[in-house]
This record gives structure tokens, C-alpha cells and sequence, in this order.
């Protein structure tokens, strides 16, 4: 979706960025199956009908992938240069990945929990491993035993589209949408660290809590507000009040704070959150910008959430091109 047209707090699934590595693959609810299997006391295997008898939760959760924002970088980055709108809302229900684990039996020595998709492909940066690799994503099991890791099925209420995931796809609440692996068809369980393709070399930031930089996988969502209209190179009436409107979210965190600036970020005023907190998604904003008079502006956005965070007005270039949440300048013109 552009991220211009937002204009509800779900996004239609035909709108819904689609963030593909390889090609899609064509898959079947009738034969689809899924394979728990590693460190689990019994391994499975289960149908879709299996899946579907499980008991599911339905959630609003927000899809953002690690590169949005990318084309907005001053220093440029590989990879798909998204602007603003590799970012979604959407209703998912499915079954707790807990659920399924319980029933598997987590072993005492479990690390991770890898996410195996159907499709297959080349990776496109070196270091790469030989050969067609899945795609594929771990996460902590701590992460992947809490109830917004979802197994989902549905979107908005209707089945996955093939672009999204169908028959079923992982859902990782809280989490950048690279760990919401599509087309699932395996999940391991590993006693040991898994750093796979995903984890290293893609999806990768240089972290340097403990001095030296080391590469850690991409995990939670930064706290971020974005400005969806007036869009950058906008122009809006002189003279009248003009809606600033957007989006704004954290994560696992709740927004507690949108600020708007009009002048570049040397005053900034609090923006009406819409509607009310929903856990693991976004919050719409809007302020009135009062009559501004003929003339060029700088619009910005900035974010703050419940774990103190704030949005910074600084790219943090140890993040290589992910986790882009600085704030962002939108210039518009109010013309009479
Ligand atoms: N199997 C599979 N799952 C995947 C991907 C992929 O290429 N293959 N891309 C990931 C990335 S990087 C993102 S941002 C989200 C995008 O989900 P969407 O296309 O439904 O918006 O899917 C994730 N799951
Ligand atoms: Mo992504």
C-alpha cells in the first residue's frame, strides 16, 4: 500500500505490501502439511483439518518489514528500496505456535525455533551458502512459546492469499515481519543457536553493547510515526487548516506520544491518538495544523512509546538497511 492512501487501522489485504525473497510457491490446504520436528519429544506432522481443530485466536497485529523506509536513506543500502509503505495492519487469526510445541513436547535443551517457508531460491549477497536455500527464520523459543506467535490462516477474516503465505504462515507480534515466514512447512526446534542465511548476513545490524561491533539477527520493532498525508512534495491550501495524519507504532509497546513540527523540528506539538491501544499494533494519529500561510514547510513526525523509547532524529548507520525509524522530514508547500 502506498502509505499515502492509509485511511483505516486495517489494511485490505490487496493493498498489503507484499515482501517476497523468491519465487511464490503454489501450495494446497488438501496436501499442505507442517513438520515439527528436532529437539521435540514427539515430532509431527499436521494437516491443515489438524490445524483448523486446534483453538485460534484472532488478532490486529502490525506487518513491518526491516527495510521500510530504505529509499529514504541518505546513504544508500542494497536492497528493495521501499519508501513508506513496506508496513501494514491486518487481522490474522491462527493457532498459538504454543499450542502445537506443547503438544510436541519442547525438549529441556531447545535454543531456538526455526521457521522453514516452502520456497526456495538463490540468496542474493556473499557470503552465500552453495545452491537453492529455503527461506527460513529462527527466533528464541522463549519468544516463540508467547501467545502473539501465531500460526495464522486467515487474514482480515478470509484465507491467506498466495501473495501472503497461503495456506498458513507464521506471525511473530512484536517482532520485523522477516521473522512471519510464509508458506510454512517446518518448524524445528534446534539446541543450539541457529544463525542461519536470514540471521547473519541478511537481517543482521552490528551491535555494540559490549564494545566491539558484533552482528546480531534484526529482531523487535523500533518506535516509529509516520506521516502519511500531506505526502512529501505536497501541496496544501494556504490559509486553511490542514489534516496531518499518519501512523505510529513499537512494537510489543504501546504508543504513548505522536508530536508533529511544522518547522523542521524546532517546535513540536502533540498529536490526537485515535482510538484506543491494541497490543502489537498500530495507532493512527492526526493533528490540526491551524491555517498555515503561503509559504514552504518542513513536516515532521516523531514517536514515543511505553519503554521510554523515543524516535531518533538520527539514522543509526550500525543498523546497515534495516530498523529505519529516524524521523524523517516531509516538505510541502501551503499555497493560496
Ligand atoms: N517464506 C517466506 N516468508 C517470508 C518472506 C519470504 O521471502 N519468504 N519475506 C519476509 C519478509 S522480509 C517480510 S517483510 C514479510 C512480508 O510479509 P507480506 O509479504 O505478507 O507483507 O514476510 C516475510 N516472510
Ligand atoms: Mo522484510
Amino acid at each position: 500500500m502506498p502509505f499515502e492512501s492509509l485511511d483505516g487501522f486495517l489494511t485490505p489485504a490487496d493493498r498489503f505490501y507484499v515482501r517476497t525473497h523468491f519465487a511464490t510457491p503454489v501450495l494446497n490446504a488438501d496436501t499442505w502439511k507442517l513438520e515439527i520436528a528436532g529437539a521435540v519429544k514427539t515430532p509431527l506432522h499436521l494437516t491443515f483439518d489438524d490445524l483448523l481443530k486446534l483453538p485460534s485466536r484472532t488478532a490486529a497485529v502490525t506487518l513491518e518489514c526491516a527495510g521500510n523506509g530504505r529509499q529514504l536513506l541518505e546513504q544508500k543500502v542494497k536492497g528493495v528500496q521501499w519508501t513508506l509503505g513496506a508496513v501494514g495492519t491486518a487481522e490474522w487469526t491462527g493457532v498459538p505456535l504454543a499450542t502445537v510445541l506443547d503438544q510436541a513436547g519442547v525438549g529441556q535443551d531447545a535454543v531456538d525455533v526455526v521457521f522453514e517457508g516452502a520456497d526456495r531460491g538463490e540468496p542474493g549477497t556473499d557470503p552465500k551458502p552453495r545452491g537453492l536455500i529455503p527461506f527460513v527464520r529462527g527466533l528464541p523459543v522463549a519468544k516463540a512459546l508467547r501467545p502473539e506467535v501465531l500460526l495464522a490462516y486467515k487474514m482480515n477474516g478470509k484465507p491467506l492469499t498466495a501473495p501472503h503465505g497461503y495456506p498458513v504462515r507464521a506471525l511473530v507480534g512484536g517482532w520485523y515481519g522477516m521473522a512471519a515466514v510464509k508458506w510454512l512447512t517446518r518448524v524445528v526446534v534446534t539446541d543450539r543457536t541457529f544463525r542461519g542465511y536470514g540471521e547473519s548476513i541478511d537481517y543482521a545490524i552490528w551491535d555494540r553493547r559490549y564494545g566491539p561491533p558484533s552482528l546480531s539477527p534484526v529482531t523487535e520493532i523500533e518506535v516509529k510515526a509516520s506521516i502519511a498525508r500531506p505526502m512529501a512534495g505536497e501541496t496544501v491550501p494556504a490559509g486553511k487548516d490542514v489534516r496531518v495524519h499518519g501512523a505510529a507504532w513499537a512494537g510489543g509497546a504501546d504508543i504513548t506520544k505522536v508530536e508533529v513540527s511544522t518547522d523542521a523540528g524546532a517546535n513540536w506539538a502533540t498529536a490526537r491518538l485515535v482510538g484506543q491501544a491494541v497490543p502489537f499494533a498500530w495507532r493512527l494519529w492526526e493533528y490540526d495544523w491551524k491555517s498555515p500561510p503561503a509559504g514552504r514547510y518542513t513536516l515532521m513526525a516523531r514517536a514515543s512509546d511505553s519503554r521510554g523509547r523515543v524516535q531518533p532524529m538520527l539514522r543509526d548507520l550500525d543498523r546497515r538497511g534495516y530498523m529505519i525509524n529516524h524521523v524523517v522530514p516531509t516538505p510541502v508547500e501551503a499555497k493560496a
